[in-house]
């Protein structure tokens, strides 16, 4: 077949955000917007003749076509082996583990993760290197680059590969496999964690559990895993068929989102454990009977209980977690004595820390989690670990998150989100908290003293690149903070961010509501940034 070289116009929109470039799909489907991308991606990557691309999505709306459209791409700039997951699907962290397990050059996730899908809802495509990791900056800032002056791209006309057949085929001298997305995975995660043990804990009916695929990816993951392999009866999966729209909701968990879940974990229906996983099945939300564990709390207390699981069980050699996420972790490692890295946010920042081996664990506060098996986040990774804690510990989720407490003291934390804010609006009030930033250290509001107040800069101690303009943090005497961040990852105008901590020492006052102990905060962040002031709300459309 002949490599057809078609002419095309630029985009000047292809910038991608904090993983990946998301729009809404009539973005994508505009003449040339995903071929011109691709070939971006491609143009700045290096010797890719003959190299192996792996290639899978989420399953949302667009997913299959623009699987078609990238196997010709690929094809015409010459790798030589695509493998890709069956029904074009591949959960992020499966690419991950995939891209790892078969020496990839790379691969292409097409996913918009928690975002809505459908024809009027969000696509997305992340481009990941070879340690199966999230393209970092310099990649990213690389394919923006040649976006804006792109002139043509590289196809071929070819039939649609079936993608609903396992097996191999080769067109053109490429070798294409369809292969099965969950095996490889499941494999993994047995080698990880007591399997033996969580069968035993779920046949005993000691555990007994609920997870929520929010009509996402992690279905067909939750059933061979948890169902097939752990016994795990049928009806512990709701949720569970991946669909193109995901039911139309947000496939987000949280408990605003999660709400069927939500509701059973907090009646006398509830079971022992209750999680859910989101779009691309790289979040996860960990809850038990009648509690909710904010994911700070969650990387906190996987490190501090790290080796009662097989895979960890020689420690940790450190841990990280993104800047707004809570400081919890940070007690652990320093009782731990291991070192505790603090990133911008993104899984892109993790990965060279675990290249290295600086680090075995690393956490965001936006439901994800994840250790040195891959270079993403993991959500049913992290299910797996809070059953196995369960089994080894012999504890509730409750017991173990207050024994957690005690030990550590609490770090009360929560997320307000002010989503489609007029981007006018929204610079304007960044603009103004940097003008702020330099008249507020010193100052106090009632107990709070300000300690510093500034722009996150993080310079990454593998290969010295530096992030600025990473988010405002300002950090009271009392270890209390408050930071704001505009989001990369929304296609509506813009969505603001804000992040409320305050440590609290006295085991007497952990059972209070996080909204009530964080109230002079919340305070304290609209008189800094004047968020209802400027849009007019009455508060944030979405709280975790
Ligand atoms: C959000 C989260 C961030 C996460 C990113 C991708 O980014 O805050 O922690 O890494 O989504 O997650 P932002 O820029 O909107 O705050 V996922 O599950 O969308 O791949
Ligand atoms: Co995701």
């Amino acid at each position: 077949m002949q490599v057809k070289i078609i002419t095309t116009q630029p985009y000047d929109d292809q910038n991608p955000g904090t993983s990946g470039l998301r729009k809404k799909v009539k973005t994508f489907q505009k003449p040339g917007y995903l071929e011109n991308f691709v070939q971006s991606i491609f143009d700045s990557l290096e010797d890719i003749n003959g190299k192996t691309l792996v290639l899978g999505g989420d399953g949302r709306y667009f997913n299959r076509q623009a699987i078609q459209i990238i196997i010709q791409i690929a094809i015409a700039n010459g790798f030589g082996e695509l493998i890709i997951g069956q029904g074009g699907l591949l959960s992020t962290p499966a690419a991950s583990h995939i891209i790892r397990k078969n020496n990839a050059y790379g691969g292409l996730v097409l996913s918009a993760s928690h975002n809505p899908g459908g024809p009027d809802e969000d696509f997305g495509i992340k481009y990941n290197v070879s340690n199966g990791g999230p393209a970092p900056e310099k990649y990213t800032d690389e394919f923006y680059k040649r976006s804006q002056s792109i002139a043509s791209y590289k196809t071929l006309d070819m039939a649609d590969i079936d993608l609903d057949r396992i097996g191999s085929q080769t067109v053109n001298n490429v070798s294409i496999t369809v292969i099965d997305p969950v095996s490889d995975y499941a494999e993994l995660m047995e080698s990880i964690f007591d399997f033996g043990l969580l069968k035993n804990s779920i046949s005993s009916g000691y555990i007994t559990l609920l997870f929520d695929a929010m009509h996402a990816i992690t279905g067909p993951y939750a059933k061979r895993i948890l169902v097939d392999m752990l016994g795990a009866s049928p009806e512990s999966l709701i949720n569970a068929v991946p669909l193109e729209d995901f039911g139309g909701h947000h496939p987000d968990p949280n408990l605003a989102h999660a709400h069927e879940l939500a509701e059973v974990m907090f009646s006398s229906l509830a079971p022992t454990f209750g999680a859910a996983s989101d779009g691309d099945g790289d979040r996860n939300m960990i809850t038990g009977n009648n509690i909710f564990v904010t994911p700070s709390d969650s990387l906190a207390i996987m490190a501090a209980n790290a080796q009662l699981i097989p895979a960890y069980a020689k420690g940790l050699s450190g841990v990280a977690r993104s800047m707004p996420t809570s400081q919890a972790v940070d007690r652990v490692a320093a009782r731990l004595n291991i070192p505790c890295y603090e990133t911008p946010t993104g899984w892109k920042f993790f990965g060279n820390l675990l290249d290295a081996g600086k680090i075995t664990l690393c956490g965001e506060e936006s439901f994800g989690t994840g250790s040195d098996h891959i270079r993403e986040k993991d959500g049913l990774w992290a299910v797996l670990f809070w059953l196995n804690l369960i089994a080894a510990k012999h504890q509730s989720v409750a017991d173990i998150v207050h024994e957690h407490w005690r030990i550590f003291g609490r770090n009360i934390y929560c997320r307000h989100d002010y989503e489609a804010v007029e981007s006018g609006i929204a610079n304007e009030l960044i603009t103004h908290l940097r003008k702020l930033l330099p008249t507020l250290a010193g100052q106090s509001f009632g107990d709070y003293a300000v300690k510093y107040a500034d722009e996150f800069s993080y310079e990454d101690s593998v290969d010295n690149s530096i992030s600025k303009n990473q988010g405002i943090r300002i950090g009271f005497e009392n270890g209390s903070r408050i930071v704001f961040r505009l989001s990369g990852t929304g296609t509506v105008g813009a969505t603001l961010r804000i992040y409320l901590e305050k440590f609290e020492p006295d085991s007497s006052l952990h059972n209070q509501d996080a909204q009530v102990a964080l109230a002079k905060l919340a305070e304290l962040a609209e008189q800094f940034c004047e968020i209802k002031k400027r849009t007019g709300r009455a508060g944030a459309d979405v709280v975790t």
